[in-house]
């Protein structure tokens, strides 16, 4: 059987900044977040379809050398002309020729990358669940709680989170704010709960007491303990630990998790879309740890509606079998940009739309105009 393939090129490319208020401040071991500055992508197809996208890039490079600005820089000065007219025929497409002439920068090449998966699915008339080949109808959720000032704050806050039926509790840690936390609340999590820890990077294997006394406490797992861009110090602290360690910051490629697999560096990986330059490597990392039992799970950059909805997606495929850092639109948003808004159900989990073409949600674009503090048009 031959199908037919028609081509997409890319004609237009509009970004965005908008401006977005957290509902309340998410502390990590390397700053804090009150307001969000999004970058919003919408790229314009020949055939008429329109798609938007996100770059997960936060305001200061305190995760990722990457900020909103130096992605606005990198798309408008080399990332649009590679792709505009160029008639792609797959996504995977536009993945290889991003990364023919620039080097890094994966969260901007990542920001146009998924709008083109969508644009292909939205062509092909399916969602973009299906045109990646999901599997899943639901996918769980989790929610990543911001560092507190005291063990008594945090226990307040979870309470909340696990009355709205979250079933895996993320915290995020740092030297001096970590073991009371993980102490306090190990006592108040009920079964069917998991509990992990994310350091954001901040210790070093001279830390390596309190990270052994982490491991006492049967931790889902623990995410990039030690330095950002790190694989073999990590297999020196996984050789030691039973709670698995979990790396998000040092995976940037499918190279980078083979190296983590086969090195041992850590038993489970969090596939960040962007972190990664987009769905193709996604999945390809994904396939990957599949085929060696290594758990995966879709994590979080504070997106706005949009940028969830590709995080939902991709967690629909089969071996995203932990809960993700994936949180309904209230967790963060007073008002999101999307409508519907992402809703979790009293089982903590969200539904995987599957019937409407592309991203299953229709975006406020009045909304976008309102919030919207520097735009440009490429073409
Ligand atoms: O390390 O996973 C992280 C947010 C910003 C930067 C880094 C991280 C996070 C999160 C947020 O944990 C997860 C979410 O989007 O809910
Ligand atoms: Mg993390």
């Amino acid at each position: 059987m031959t199908t037919t393939i028609t081509p997409l090129t890319l004609k237009q490319i509009e970004l965005r900044e908008i401006k977005l208020d957290l509902v309340e401040p998410f502390q990590i071991s390397s700053g804090t977040t009150t307001s969000r500055r999004i970058l919003l992508v919408n790229q314009t197809f020949d055939n008429g379809i329109t798609v938007w996208s996100e770059v997960t890039a936060g305001e200061m490079p305190n995760y990722s050398p990457e900020t909103i600005d130096t992605s606005w820089l990198i798309i408008t000065k080399y990332l649009a002309n590679i792709l505009l007219n160029r008639p792609l025929t797959t996504p995977q497409q536009a993945h290889v020729v991003l990364n023919q002439t620039v080097k890094g920068h994966k969260m901007a090449k990542a920001g146009l990358e998924m709008g083109i998966w969508a644009a292909f699915a939205i062509q092909a008339g399916v969602s973009l669940s299906r045109y990646i080949n999901g599997t899943r109808s639901s996918i769980l959720s989790g929610v990543s709680v911001g560092i507190q000032d005291s063990p008594t704050a945090l226990v307040n806050r979870v309470k909340d989170y696990l009355t709205q039926g979250y079933k895996k509790i993320k915290i995020k840690i740092k030297p001096g704010k970590d073991i009371e936390y993980v102490d306090a609340l190990s006592r108040i999590i009920p079964d069917g709960v998991q509990l992990m820890v994310d350091a954001n990077n901040a210790y070093t294997l001279q830390d390596m007491d309190v990270l052994k006394q982490l491991d006492t406490y049967n931790l889902l797992m623990i995410e990039q303990p030690l330095a950002w861009d790190d694989i073999y110090l990590h297999r020196k602290l996984q050789q030691v630990l039973k709670t698995p360690v979990c790396l998000d910051e040092s995976i940037t490629s499918v190279e980078k998790a083979q190296e983590m697999i086969e090195l041992d560096s850590g038993r489970i990986i969090n596939i960040k879309p962007g972190r990664v330059g987009g769905f193709s490597q996604s999945i390809a990392i994904h396939d990957l740890a599949q085929a060696h039992n290594i758990p995966v799970w879709c994590g979080g950059m504070l997106e706005s509606g949009i940028g969830r909805s590709y995080n939902v997606a991709l967690a629909s495929l089969s071996n995203f079998s932990l809960p993700g850092d994936i949180s309904p639109s209230n967790r963060y948003w007073k008002q999101d940009i999307v409508t519907p808004e992402w809703t979790m159900k009293a089982d903590g989990t969200i539904e995987v739309p599957t019937s409407i073409p592309g991203l299953g949600v229709e975006v406020n674009e009045a909304m976008i105009d309102d919030l919207t503090i520097r735009k440009e048009l490429i073409q």
